[in-house]
């Protein structure tokens, strides 16, 4: 299911910005949906925008029931959703069930001495050594209760006690309302986190998520909410932390009614040296396909599905990570499209992507804003790490680079506002914009409206099947086959020219190009080349 979709994320504070306040909103949406339409994709998931201090940029919600005056009303929201369903276009909520804000009225009371809301936390007398994924302990002491409370995230993110019934049922309250309300699907925050361990004992081995990933009772708990709210066979799609194959497969079968597909991060830690994401290592094209191969070949296995992405709002861009965003930029931001969009699961793109936008160029600690970089930035400061080293490590790997305003113009704040924006815009927006791809049919975006045309065209790049193969070091390529057809994904993921004629041979035995980023065939392959082959499967033993 859903294998014909392609879905595009918004996050809501970086896209577009109606009412001058230099904050996205729900009206800034909505004035983009015919250029969403232009682009092709289905549906539209879009960050949280319930009411919430944005500590965490709306990860911390005060009140699930409203929306966010900073966003806009609930009627923009019935505008939106009418709106875009003129248009085909479907939205995606995204639920944050794993934690509340500290600022919720259900925290507030526990504070305050109520037995019935301290019971929808969790609470110890004595900490044990687990790390939030946001730095530093992953518990808080409050005086007023005399213990301490679970936060996995911040510290303003308390974790919910999804043991107790009472809290199980509140969330699915909360589901049923917005799904009432016409939404296409969902999108769940970190759920493979909910169940958390009878007993909490140190972890001796690690920061502790080896005793709250995919806990005990978190597909049951997970299979209740989903029959109670009766959203089994619409969009629905699993942010799953630190995960396996085997988990993932779980969450996403058809058969155990949960979600209709996952996100798994395997491929993003990549570049992460000793797995720890402040620490850079530059990525081997070997190590990535690797990965994806095992994941791919499993899932395909077993009739799960994953969601395709190299970009969301807790990353760094692809094309300045996986790319080359200086002499290559437009070339490999299309292979990394291309690899991404013909694999077998649901493509993701995220705002701006499908520009190319880049990492910023930011200089100071004062042009960041987001929680876990500036957690991050005053624990090395406490270290006594050098303000520059600390600064070259975020200028990769902040969350920020990810969340710079979108870029639509040339204009003055790149048309995002007609004021400063919350966050800076990256420098580079009078070349990379919106304005400037529509008007160019070569463009990315241009690239990326063919890709999603292609999947819809292609109906073996929706279920065929997926194979590996073997070539160059340097090169990832991919064969999907159905009754009828074949498709072959050749991607040179380096500035290397590569001396290989396969795709000349193939292309030899009647192949014909769907798509290129290149203007012309050469006998080798150029930097970052990418090629889409379309062969007769009447000769399918000729292919190898
Ligand atoms: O992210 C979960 C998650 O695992 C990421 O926080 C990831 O570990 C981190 O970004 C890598 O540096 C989700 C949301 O996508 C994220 O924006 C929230 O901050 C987080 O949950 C807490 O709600
Ligand atoms: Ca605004």
């Amino acid at each position: 299911m859903f294998k014909d979709k392609v879905v595009y994320q918004i996050y809501i504070k970086s896209f577009n910005d109606s009412n001058s306040d230099g904050i996205g909103d729900l009206n800034g949406i909505i004035e983009k949906l015919d250029y969403l339409k232009t682009l092709g994709i289905d549906y539209i998931w879009i960050t949280p925008f319930f009411v919430s201090p944005l500590k965490d940029n709306g990860y911390d919600i005060k009140d699930y029931y409203q929306i966010d005056k900073t966003f806009g009303t609930m009627g923009d929201f019935y505008r939106l959703i009418a709106l875009a369903k003129e248009k085909g276009i479907g939205i995606i909520l995204d639920m944050v069930l794993n934690h509340t804000s500290t600022e919720h009225i259900w925290f507030q009371k526990a504070i305050n001495g109520d037995k019935k809301y301290q019971n929808y936390y969790i609470w110890r007398e004595k900490p044990t050594n687990w790390q939030s994924k946001f730095g530093g302990s992953a518990w808080e002491y409050v005086k007023s209760v005399g213990a301490y409370y679970l936060h996995l995230f911040d510290k303003t993110q308390a974790d919910l006690n999804w043991e107790n019934p009472e809290v199980r049922e509140e969330m699915k309250k909360i589901v049923s309302f917005w799904k009432n309300k016409g939404v296409a699907g969902f999108r769940f925050d970190v759920i493979n986190l909910i169940s958390k361990p009878v007993v909490f004992e140190n972890d001796q081995q690690g920061d502790g998520r080896r005793f709250y990933t995919d806990g005990k009772n978190v597909h049951s708990y997970i299979q209740e909410l989903v029959r109670d709210t009766g959203i089994a066979d619409i969009f629905t799609v699993a942010e799953l932390s630190s995960t396996s194959i085997d988990e993932s497969i779980k969450y996403s079968t058809y058969q155990n009614r949960e979600f209709s597909m996952f996100f798994n991060f395997h491929h993003l830690k990549v570049d992460y040296k000793n797995n720890n994401k402040w620490e850079i290592e530059s990525f081997s094209v070997q190590k990535l396909k690797n990965i994806m191969q095992t994941w791919q070949t499993n899932i395909q296995q077993h009739n799960a599905h994953m969601s395709l992405f190299f970009n969301n709002h807790d990353q760094p861009r692809s094309v300045s990570r996986f790319g080359n965003d200086t002499n290559y930029h437009a070339q490999s931001a299309k292979m990394l499209a291309t690899f991404t969009h013909l694999l077998n699961g649901i493509p993701y793109i995220y705002q701006g992507e499908e520009i190319g936008m880049t990492n910023n160029d930011y200089q100071h600690i004062s042009d960041y804003n987001d929680v876990e970089s500036l957690n991050y930035y005053n624990e090395m400061q406490e270290k006594g790490v050098a303000n520059n080293d600390i600064l070259a490590v975020l200028s990769q790997r902040s969350r920020d680079n990810g969340r710079s305003p979108m870029q639509w113009d040339n204009k003055p704040f790149a048309a995002f506002s007609k004021v400063k924006p919350w966050l800076a815009v990256n420098k580079n927006y009078p070349k990379i914009n919106v304005v400037n791809q529509l008007t160019d049919e070569n463009s990315i975006f241009h690239h990326y409206r063919k890709l999603i045309a292609l999947r819809k065209k292609e109906p073996c790049i929706q279920h065929g099947v997926i194979e590996f193969l073997d070539t160059n070091e340097n090169i990832i390529a991919y064969k999907r086959t159905d009754q009828n057809t074949t498709i072959i994904v050749i991607n040179n993921f380096t500035v290397n020219t590569i001396n290989t004629s396969e795709h000349n041979q193939w292309i030899a035995k009647g192949a014909n190009i769907l798509l290129s980023n290149y203007t012309d065939i050469a006998t080798v392959l150029r930097p970052y080349e990418s090629l889409v082959l379309k062969l007769p499967n009447s000769n399918p033993l000729s292919i190898q």
